[in-house]
């Protein structure tokens, strides 16, 4: 064992090359094995983790400043999941809870009905990934409404089956030459201030324009939404957008659907991202954050949306599986008692400061942005704010090659984000932080 569960505070620590001997020697092999169609972003295969360090198979200690996207919140082998997971392992993994239902799966949904935005009656239904709820989020959207189609905005990211490919905005590498893709799903713009200039209000009055004179609000379900999208590169929208656009819906007969699945569980500083304007969705998905590393995917909404559908018509072998629920309960509590959304507001200005003093000291960081522990920098080439994705390329490999595991996102590529658990130590930020400087310094 060269790592355990209370070594939370040890520091990055490079020992090979990177990727080292083992972690080579393990990628050779997956190539004869593994399709070429998943890749890799940094090759270096891990043994065991805790905290926010990962140990690879060649011991080196590499710092986690992504989560997994944005999964292990809670950080890697925390010591209550493990307890609950291992006792839920034993006792029973499997019965399918549309067969012989468990406490557990209640036990989880009376904790999303409590931590999700509103005070109205709510119901829940698990699933297993975040596209998967997405996709029951649409079915129910439309079954309660009686209408189709769905309205998703530039830069969207939702995930990877054939309708959330629809609803995904960027084609490479997500949806090139995989269609024809579900039809109904129209896209507007979204608020990007860096790049509109515009407000709150006035990015959401063109987008109601778009949807009113392209689709017709009378045969609209729902505005499909991330309160701050992801993938798309970490665009936090205007003041404003969010709130007026769930006022449409609500005016206009359709839904409101927030989709949290990388905001969620206390990321941002609040349960919720759309908790910081006071927007209640009419449903919300939940995924990644939910569970520990556990796969588990939530729709949670109001009663009378979610109780509309007909007996039988949601469901799935594995969704809200006993460990993975057993996994959430442990998640859940743990961000309560550690109190880990305040802890995300503090990390959040630890990294806003730092990532602003880069700013000004070089010349390639257009915009410096996110909420909580949701911060990104957005690369440009120097002097204007043309996407200069090759910056953030070399970014990322810069701090890969240090030990640090960083990730990019956005549109055009440009964009570097970071997601770390939420119980990384200052100590270990700030030594993050510093190699993520050094990376942009390099280059400027
Ligand atoms: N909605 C907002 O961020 C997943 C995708 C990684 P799944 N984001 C990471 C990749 O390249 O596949 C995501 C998201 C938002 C939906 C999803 C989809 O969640 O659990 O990956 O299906």
């Amino acid at each position: 064992m060269t790592i355990t569960t209370t070594d939370v505070g040890i520091m990055r620590d490079v020992r090979t090359a990177i990727p080292g001997p083992n972690s080579q020697a393990l990628h050779a092999r997956r190539q004869a094995v593994v399709s070429a169609g998943l890749t890799n972003g940094f090759p270096v295969y891990i043994e065991r983790a805790a905290g926010a360090i990962l140990v690879d198979v060649d011991q080196n200690r590499l710092l986690d400043l992504g989560s997994g996207i944005a999964v292990t919140s809670v950080g890697h082998a925390v010591p209550a999941i493990i307890d609950a997971v291992s006792r839920q392992v034993a006792d029973f993994t499997h019965t399918c809870f549309m067969v012989t239902p468990y406490e557990e799966y209640i036990e989880v949904c009376e904790e999303l009905a409590r931590i999700t935005p509103g005070t109205h009656a709510k119901t829940s239904a698990l699933f297993n990934s975040g596209a998967e709820a997405v996709e029951n989020a649409v079915k129910i959207a439309r079954y309660a409404t009686g209408r189709s189609a769905i309205i998703v905005v530039d830069h969207a990211y939702h995930g990877r089956t054939n309708l959330t490919m629809a609803l995904t905005a960027k084609n490479m590498p997500y949806k090139d030459h995989f269609g024809p893709f579900a039809p109904e799903v129209y896209r507007v713009a979204t608020s990007y201030p860096y790049r509109d200039g515009l407000s709150g209000p006035e990015a959401a009055a063109r987008a109601i324009a778009e949807i009113e004179t392209t689709v017709g609000a009378n045969n609209v379900a729902a505005i499909l939404i991330e309160p701050i999208q992801g993938e798309g590169g970490f665009i936090v929208p205007a003041e404003g957008f969010l709130p007026a656009l769930s006022q449409w819906t609500a005016d206009n007969g359709a839904l409101f659907i927030a989709d949290e699945i990388q905001t969620g569980f206390c990321r941002t500083g609040r349960w919720f991202a759309v908790d910081h304007e006071g927007v209640i969705p009419d449903i919300i998905t939940t995924a990644k954050g939910f569970a520990g590393g556990m796969p588990l995917a939530g729709v949670t909404g109001r009663a009378e949306i979610m109780n509309a559908i007909h007996e039988g018509g949601l469901g799935g072998t594995y969704g809200g599986n006993p460990v993975a629920v057993a996994a959430a309960i442990a998640t859940i509590a743990t961000l309560r008692d550690q109190n880990l959304a305040e802890r995300a507001t503090v990390l959040g200005e630890h990294m806003m400061s730092s990532l602003r003093q880069l700013q000004s000291e070089t010349t390639i960081i257009g915009e410096v942005r996110g909420r909580g522990a949701m911060a990104a920098i957005e690369l440009v080439v120097a002097g204007g704010n043309i996407p200069n994705a090759a910056a953030a390329k070399a970014v990322v490999n810069y701090c890969n090659q240090q030990g640090v595991v960083a990730i990019s996102c956005g549109t055009y590529g440009n964009v570097v984000r970071l997601l770390p658990p939420l119980v990384i130590t200052d100590e270990q930020l700030t030594d993050g932080l510093s190699v993520l400087a050094d990376a942009v310094r390099s280059l400027s």
